[in-house]
């Protein structure tokens, strides 16, 4: 099987490579990322040498070189490449609209063309918006998006349904929860609290820190996402989570915890606009018709997850500093 994965030196598409060439070393796979600020090649250094992944800079936005991948006889599209961050979307919007929107029309178009078996969006349960206090997200939940972030993924998802709709493309989409664990860029809550509590940095909480997520252990993710491609149902969407809701400042003082760092770091600060109150995702769907189920529990992926950063200070530390754009230069030279 010959997969393009979009967005591979990001954090979960990064984990997903590596996921997919352990379990199933004969595939091959086509990793096309721009490397934005978000894209990071020391994510794929394990796999440097194998001949089985193949790494191209392209953005999905051009249309003349998607065409030209997926024509070398792709069978499975799985697309990853988004802009991820609700606070930049607040700042900026249009990037967003430009690659979760645009770019996934151009995917869908080559995919079309060339008769793939498979597109799979990767999507997110932010398209649902925000859930009261009771009440969990499923396939039905009407999609009412309140970030531009979200809001530009939720476009890409209702594009990938026209085109399955319209052109009869075998799609699939799939709405996950939060993700966190290894390579996940430190200006998400997870590791931009690990790496402040560290560096022994104030801890900006938005708003009263009682807002709601739910955490799934990135590997669970790209198990999910592997079953998706092999036994989705054509057109049907997949919510995919572990019923692992914590407030964020639960997940702070977690890790405050673990690092032996005082709770006095903890500083809030004004909320986030617009800011989602509670995600909660039931994955009966997933479960039940595909049989899937998460390998980590929170307690153990979250210590798990911890240890990783303190493991991998050099490469939260060549991030913050600008230096990992450097090793793109000294690896790659003229080629990206
Ligand atoms: P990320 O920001 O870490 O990675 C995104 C990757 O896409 C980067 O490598 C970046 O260089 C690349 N990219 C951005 N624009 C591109 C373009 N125009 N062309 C090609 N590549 C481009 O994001 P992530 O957290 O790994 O999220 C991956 C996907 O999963 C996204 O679609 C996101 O919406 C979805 N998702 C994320 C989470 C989460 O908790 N992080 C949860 C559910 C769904
Ligand atoms: O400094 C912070 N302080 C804070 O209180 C940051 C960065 C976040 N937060 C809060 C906001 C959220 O309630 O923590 C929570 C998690 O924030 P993020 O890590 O920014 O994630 P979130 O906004 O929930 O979105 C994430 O999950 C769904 C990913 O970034 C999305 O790409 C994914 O679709």
């Amino acid at each position: 099987m010959k997969l393009l994965v979009t967005g591979g030196a990001g954090f979960i598409g990064s984990n997903f490579v590596l996921y997919m060439l352990q379990q199933h070393p004969d595939y091959e796979i086509i990793n096309v990322d721009a490397l934005t600020y978000a894209g990071n090649l020391e994510n794929l250094k394990s796999i440097e040498q194998n001949s089985k992944h193949t790494f191209v800079k392209a953005d999905i936005c051009d249309a003349a070189k998607m065409d030209e991948l997926i024509g070398q006889g792709v069978d499975v599209v799985v697309n990853f490449a988004a802009e991820s961050h609700v606070d930049r979307s607040i700042l900026e919007p249009d990037v967003f609209v430009k690659t979760n929107v645009l770019g996934t029309q151009v995917l869908l178009d080559a995919a079309k063309k060339h008769n793939i078996t498979k597109f799979v969006q990767v999507s997110t349960d932010e398209v649902y918006g925000t859930l009261g206090e009771t009440g969990l997200f499923t396939e039905e939940t009407p999609l009412t998006p309140n970030s531009p972030y979200s809001a530009s993924k939720a476009g890409g998802d209702l594009l990938v349904r026209a085109y399955h709709e319209t052109f009869g493309l075998p799609v699939n989409i799939t709405r996950c929860s939060n993700n966190y664990g290894p390579y996940q860029f430190p200006e998400k809550l997870i590791p931009l609290i690990i790496s402040k509590a560290l560096n022994d940095q104030p801890l900006p909480i938005y708003g009263d820190g009682l807002n709601i997520r739910d955490w799934l252990y990135v590997e669970d993710h790209c198990s999910a996402i592997d079953l998706v491609i092999h036994e989705g149902v054509n057109g049907e969407v997949y919510n995919i989570g572990g019923n692992n809701e914590r407030t964020n400042i639960h997940i702070v003082r977690t890790i405050l915890e673990q690092l032996d760092k005082p709770e006095s770091l903890i500083t809030y600060v004004q909320d986030r606009l617009g800011h989602d109150r509670r995600y909660g995702i039931d994955p009966t769907k997933i479960t039940n018709e595909l049989g899937w189920k998460p390998k980590h529990n929170f307690e153990t992926g979250i210590r798990e997850t911890i240890s990783w950063y303190l493991d991998n200070k050099e490469w939260w530390t060549r991030i913050q500093s600008g230096e990992y754009e450097q090793y793109y230069a000294k690896q790659y030279g003229e080629r990206l």
